[in-house]
Parts: C-alpha cells; sequence; structure tokens
C-alpha cells in the first residue's frame, strides 16, 4: 500500500489474504471432498502435530519478548487453552489415536516430514527473534481458521465414518478459542501496525504465516498424495517417515 489505511480498511486488506489461505490448497481440498487415503489423514495427523505442539512454545516466546501486562493477561490463555489437562495438546493425540496412531507415533515426531519441520521451526524462531507486536500479528491466520475447524466437523464424519467422534473434539474447541484470539489478534494489530511502513510490515508478516502453512501442505501432499517423500527415489535407505498403515 501507499497510503494509510483506516482501521476498517486494513482490516478488510488483511482478510482479504484469505485468499491463500491453506484452506484452499489442494491437500485440504481432497481432504474436505473425502478424498484422501488413511495414510493421508495419518500423515497429517502426525505432521500437523508436530505444529500444534509449537503453538504453546511460540505463545510463551511472544510472552518472553516482553508485551504489556494487559496483552499478557490475555495472551498467556492461550498457552493454557494448549497445554492445560484436556487441553489442546491432549485433544489432537485423541484426533492421532481416532486416525489409528500411537500417541507415540505423534509425541516421538517420527512421521514429521523435512518440509513441515523447517516450516514449524521458522514460525517459532520468527516468534523469538521478532518484537512481540509482530509475532502477535502473525497469529492472524487464525481469521480464517474457523472456517477450516467448522469444514472438518461437517465433512469428516460423512467422509471418514472410520475415525471416531470424539476425535474431532480439537477442532470444535478451537471454533470459540480462535474467534476470541483473533479479537485480540486484530486489537494489537490495528492499534500497533499505524503508520503505512507499519501497515505494508503486518502484511509482508501474515503473508510469511500463510506461506507455512501453505509449505506444510506442500510436504504433506508430496509425500503422501503423490507418494514422493523425501528420498522416494534413493535406494535401501531408512529415512522412512511415511505411515505405513497396510503392512
Ligand atoms: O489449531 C490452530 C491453532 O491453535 C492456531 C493458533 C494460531 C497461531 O498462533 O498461529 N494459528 C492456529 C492455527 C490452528 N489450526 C490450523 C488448522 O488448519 O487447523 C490453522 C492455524 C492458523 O490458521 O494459523
Amino acid at each position: 500500500m501507499n497510503k494509510l489505511l483506516n482501521k476498517k480498511d486494513f482490516e478488510d486488506k488483511l482478510r482479504s489474504m484469505g485468499s491463500m489461505y491453506h484452506i484452499h490448497h489442494p491437500f485440504h481440498i481432497r481432504m474436505y471432498k473425502g478424498e484422501c487415503t488413511k495414510e493421508e489423514i495419518q500423515g497429517w495427523v502426525a505432521n500437523r502435530f508436530y505444529y500444534q505442539s509449537a503453538i504453546p512454545i511460540k505463545d510463551a516466546a511472544i510472552m518472553s519478548n516482553n508485551p504489556p501486562i494487559e496483552h499478557r493477561r490475555k495472551w498467556i490463555q492461550r498457552i493454557v487453552d494448549h497445554d492445560s489437562v484436556g487441553g489442546g495438546i491432549e485433544a489432537w493425540l485423541e484426533l492421532g489415536v481416532a486416525v489409528g496412531l500411537k500417541k507415540e507415533d505423534l509425541l516421538s515426531h517420527k512421521f514429521v516430514l523435512p518440509g513441515v519441520r523447517f516450516a514449524v521451526d521458522a514460525y517459532i524462531n520468527f516468534a523469538r527473534r521478532a518484537s512481540w507486536k509482530e509475532a502477535s500479528m502473525s497469529s492472524l491466520t487464525e481469521m480464517f481458521a474457523p472456517q477450516i475447524h467448522q469444514q472438518r466437523l461437517d465433512t469428516w464424519p460423512k467422509h471418514y465414518p472410520w475415525i471416531k467422534d470424539d476425535g474431532l473434539r480439537y477442532f470444535q474447541k478451537r471454533l470459540k478459542e480462535a474467534r476470541r484470539d483473533v479479537e485480540h489478534g486484530l486489537e494489537i494489530t490495528i492499534e500497533e501496525f499505524n503508520t503505512v511502513d507499519l501497515q505494508n510490515k503486518a502484511c509482508e508478516i501474515l503473508q510469511f504465516k500463510l506461506d507455512i502453512l501453505w509449505t506444510m501442505c506442500d510436504a504433506l501432499y508430496l509425500a503422501y498424495q503423490l507418494k514422493r517423500p523425501p528420498y522416494f527415489n534413493i535406494k535401501d535407505i531408512n529415512a522412512k517417515r511415511t505411515i505405513i498403515t497396510s503392512k
């Protein structure tokens, strides 16, 4: 942008970037159309656990970069939502069991693809290095998350009846939490990114986070849909990361 946007136009500009949200990635399109195999779903759940585990670490990094207390009081809830007993991390482990994996398969990160690991680690390292304001606003891809959680709740029971309903608790839980977190993230962003340069910077950061989510789907699509996991063409190696459900 080359002129300062008012608050509404700035929010609209950020929301317009939803056209690049990973809900539009071929991997997610296959998923909500019911075209994913059991292995693709298992691979997604096992790899996304690495992302989910990173969220409270990322949020703690933001807290360590000293936001004002009125923001710390709200931001700490994000860590509680994930790490508490019965929280998001436990709910995702339940999802892992519901899709036929062992909790250890997720906790060990043994199925995490290099592309997923690099994208997630880039997010954590960004949050450690960036100012609390920049790292806070990078969470705003969640403006688009309620739609993707609802889409899973609406389509998985029909398309993937082999997945026990109690595995979907995470998506249900996140619907409300995401909306609350986005409200706070937007409040910070609209307030703090208040010059042309800062508004452009905010768009760059949101693009970076959209890229992280898209790149994770790219790695998953290559490995599980196209059956091209890393080193797929190299014989006799033991760096297998895909999930062999049939054997
Ligand atoms: O489960 C998700 C979650 O807890 C968060 C926190 C937030 C952040 O701080 O970056 N982003 C996020 C997201 C979650 N789920 C993703 C999904 O597709 O299920 C979406 C992701 C996001 O939109 O950033």
